[in-house]
């Protein structure tokens, strides 16, 4: 499994810096996003370093998107916007492939948001 040295993702991974951890997989991160756009903002990320979708390699990727509905299911969204950006002009600030889980709540849903925090 690729790891960069520099990449915030890679050190995340590392738990070279704090994150909240919400699923761990053996190919993948689930942790809640430092500046989120709402409650439960949450990236699934491969543990394998790739800057791109296109650049990860397929089994790297198995367990990206079942991650990403067991987020939205332990949070207790119905919803949300699961979002993907490759590319400066398309929005990718971090250079590690991530999946965006973005809850849209309507105003009566109460979301279940718990992290592991070790
Ligand atoms: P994007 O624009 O798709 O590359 O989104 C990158 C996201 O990563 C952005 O919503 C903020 C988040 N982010 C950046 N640095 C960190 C970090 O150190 N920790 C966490 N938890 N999230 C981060």
């Amino acid at each position: 499994m690729a790891s960069n040295a520099a990449c915030i993702f890679c050190k995340i991974v590392r738990r070279e810096i704090p994150s909240k951890v919400l699923f761990e997989t053996e190919h993948c991160l689930a942790f809640l996003d430092v500046g989120p756009l709402s409650e439960g903002h949450t990236l699934v990320i491969p543990k394998h370093h790739a800057q791109y979708l296109h650049e990860l390699p397929d089994e790297q990727m198995i367990d990206l998107l079942p991650t990403a509905k067991k987020v939205a299911t332990a949070i207790g969204c119905k919803n949300y916007n699961v979002l993907q950006n490759n590319g400066r002009i398309a929005h990718q600030a971090v250079d590690h492939v991530h999946f965006h889980v973005i809850p849209k709540p309507n105003q009566n849903e109460g979301l279940n948001i718990q992290w592991d925090p070790k």
